[in-house]
């Protein structure tokens, strides 16, 4: 421990920083990925891997006319893979991200020689090993991808709208491994789908009154015990400027984003200026109907009631080509800061967690996070998850926020991805990481190895921790 407390030599924070970056045992604060006791829903292997969302998009930029996205879907997976190994392996090199992921993932796994041989049959062969063992096969599997990847745990999205996944909590709740920690996904609340709403307090005996809505999460939460509530928010969401009053305005949807329109001064004048809004739920409305506001009437009680997070992913387009199915999904090219600003405004006892698809947004993304205790960034999402992206944000992030933000997360839904998202993102951190301590050196600080440790640990989910642990409700 004397040598952890020695201050590092300028000539030596290279390879301090990048051994304690590659010994850094990770949280991952938002996957996809299920236990292997969720059977079908727990996905791993080479045919999952290749025909990942981000694969099937790239395959079709190129995929011959005759193959139409129905046309491919209909196929089984090993169908499926098989044509995008041959076009994105064989016909062309894989240097895209998604498809070097794949390399990466592989070369780990110890089957650099199948790859080197192009030989997806061998690498077939491989992952039947596990598949053989059934259950037992797909958690050793599981375990010896945490290993290599580092990941000490991983956040699973809990979808209690999806009745395949439901059939998993209810009505036997199984006990779920301490690497895999739930999150309870709530989209059709944010995004005001009522039909789907209805349909599921319907399915599960509730009436479509708000207050069994509120009652229908509280439920769920009980059975998930979620770290979190979350949402990705509809390409058009907006949440506008209160009226005054304390009186709840909704999430309205505009055909056009019109957050650009708006001053960039405009939440400057809304903070915490209505936060009886998020006291009692008594004024509210009972019956659900066309205003009904399922995140002010909703979300936000449940939220503050349970001291439980929300966790937000901001500016997908959903559906921008809606044959490709999830691989068709898009961006919104600014999406609005500004309402993010209001909900930590307007419910300053509500913990927000943040990350935004554009990377337009990252900016004020942090300028955000610096003005709203109650918001924690987090993560390279999807888009801008690519090694150039990444770093940009990261950099800005650092100089931004020091070490108060999560750098990344590995929205993996195939367990394998583990591998390589953290690689792949472990590398360019701690690039970023070198370069900041070597301008901090210059400025004459020397850090002792103790406190890069420290401060690499709080960026792979410490500060994600700590967030998580410091209950506003009492503070404010
Ligand atoms: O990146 C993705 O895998 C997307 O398909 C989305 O699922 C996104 O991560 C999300 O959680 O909404
Ligand atoms: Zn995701």
């Amino acid at each position: 421990s004397s040598l952890m407390n020695r201050k590092v030599k300028a000539a030596d924070i290279h390879s301090v920083v990048w051994s304690e970056v590659r010994g850094q045992e990770v949280i991952d604060l938002h996957t996809h990925l299920l236990p292997p006791s969720h059977g079908a829903l727990c996905l791993w292997g080479i045919d999952e891997m290749l025909t990942y969302h981000y694969l099937v998009s790239e395959y079709f930029m190129t995929a011959p006319a005759g193959i139409t996205p129905e046309g491919f879907f209909a196929m089984n997976k090993n169908h499926q893979a098989d044509l995008i190994w041959e076009s994105l392996f064989i016909q062309r090199s894989p240097i895209s991200e998604a498809t070097r992921g794949v390399l990466t993932t592989l070369q780990a796994l110890g089957l650099q020689s199948d790859v080197d041989n192009r030989d997806l049959d061998a690498i077939r062969k491989f992952y039947d090993g596990f598949r053989e063992e059934g259950l037992k096969g797909v958690e050793k599997f599981v375990g010896e991808v945490y290993r290599i990847a580092g990941v000490r745990y991983a956040l699973m999205t809990n979808i209690p709208f999806d009745s395949n996944e439901a059939q998993h909590w209810r009505p036997m709740k199984k006990e779920y491994p301490e690497t895999f920690k739930s999150a309870l996904r709530v989209d059709p609340l944010l995004a005001g789908d009522r039909k789907t709403v209805e349909n599921a307090l319907r399915a599960s005996g509730y009436s479509t009154s708000l207050e069994d809505a509120r009652k229908y999460l509280r439920d769920w939460c009980d059975t998930m015990k979620p770290e979190y509530l979350m949402a990705s928010t509809p390409h058009d969401f907006s949440l506008p400027p209160s009226e005054g009053g304390g009186t709840l305005s909704g999430v309205t949807k505009k055909g056009v984003n019109e957050s650009s329109l708006q001053s960039p001064f405009a939440f400057a004048d809304l903070t915490g200026n209505d936060c009886n809004d998020c006291e009692a739920t008594d004024n509210l409305p009972s019956i659900i109907n066309e205003t009904s506001d399922f995140l002010t009437e909703v979300l936000m009680p449940v939220c503050e009631e349970r001291d439980l997070p929300l966790a937000l992913k901001i500016g997908a387009h959903r559906s921008v080509n809606p044959a490709l199915l999830s691989a068709g999904d898009g961006l919104v090219a600014f999406a609005d800061t500004n309402s993010l600003a209001r909900l930590c405004g307007r419910f300053p006892k509500v913990r927000f967690l943040a990350t935004f698809l554009s990377r337009n947004n990252q900016q004020e993304a942090c300028v955000l996070a610096s003005k709203f205790r109650n918001l924690h960034i987090y993560g390279c999402w999807w888009f801008c998850n690519n090694p150039s992206i990444i770093k940009e944000i990261t950099q800005m992030r650092v100089e931004m926020l020091g070490t108060a933000f999560t750098a990344q997360h590995s929205d993996a839904r195939v367990v394998d991805q583990l591998i390589y998202k953290w690689s792949h993102s472990r590398a360019v951190i701690a690039k970023v990481l070198v370069t900041e301590y070597e301008k901090a050196v210059a400025s004459g600080w020397r850090p002792t190895r103790k406190e890069i440790r420290r401060d690499v640990g709080r960026l792979f989910g410490g500060s994600f921790s700590e967030f998580m642990t410091k209950s506003l409700r009492m503070t404010f």
